[in-house]
């Protein structure tokens, strides 16, 4: 009797399904492993991010931002920056700032990049603003003091088959017309 009838060698089937072992284990962490943050929230008054509510507008710090729960886990950052990433997730600043249901948003960075997000953007993939890199504040240097990431397209946009547009870093408006 044949003992094999499969198109592959034994040598290349061993390797097919190491290396889909070696992609899952790979990858499944990355889905799950945004997790509650230690964190203490930060004190700092400091202004970083101006909100622009129709016509009113209000200046946001590190404090303000981190009285909202810390979500944290671990990136690599196209800009080449990698590490744990932690912050809030945008949608409870907006729903603490009364500003969940607005139909679209649009960011401003200090590098004057602009784009918008609509609420169905939102409702399709979760947010963080992030405002922590290894526990330590970002800075501008480090395209702070805040940035959007969107944990569940990380691997994809480190494969290239993710559009990194929303990712906005070092924002300076929120606005919600
Ligand atoms: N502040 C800021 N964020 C930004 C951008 C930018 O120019 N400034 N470019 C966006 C776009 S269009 C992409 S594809 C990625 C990568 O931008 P880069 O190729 O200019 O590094 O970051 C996004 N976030
Ligand atoms: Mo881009």
């Amino acid at each position: 009797m044949p003992s094999c009838h499969h198109f592959l060698p034994r040598s290349l089937r061993r390797a097919a399904l190491l290396g889909l072992i070696v992609l899952t284990a790979g990858q499944a962490p990355l889905a799950v492993a945004w997790e509650p943050s230690e964190l203490t929230p930060s004190r700092d008054s400091t202004p970083i991010l101006t909100l622009h509510d129709g016509a009113e507008r209000h200046s946001l710090s590190r404090a303000d931002i981190e009285t909202l729960p810390l979500h944290e886990g671990t990136l690599s950052h196209f800009e080449g920056i990698e590490g744990r990433f932690a912050g809030v997730w945008l949608d409870d600043l907006l729903e603490a700032q009364g500003l969940d249901h607005a139909p679209q948003l649009r960011f401003i960075a200090h590098d004057d990049y602009t784009v918008f997000l609509s609420r169905q953007d939102r409702q399709e993939k979760r947010f963080l603003l992030a405002t922590r890199l290894d526990g330590e504040p970002l800075t501008l240097t480090e395209f702070g003091p805040t940035m959007l990431v969107v944990p569940e397209d990380a691997a994809a946009v480190e494969a290239g088959t993710a559009s990194m547009t929303h990712w906005i870093w070092s924002i300076r408006d929120i606005i919600a017309p």
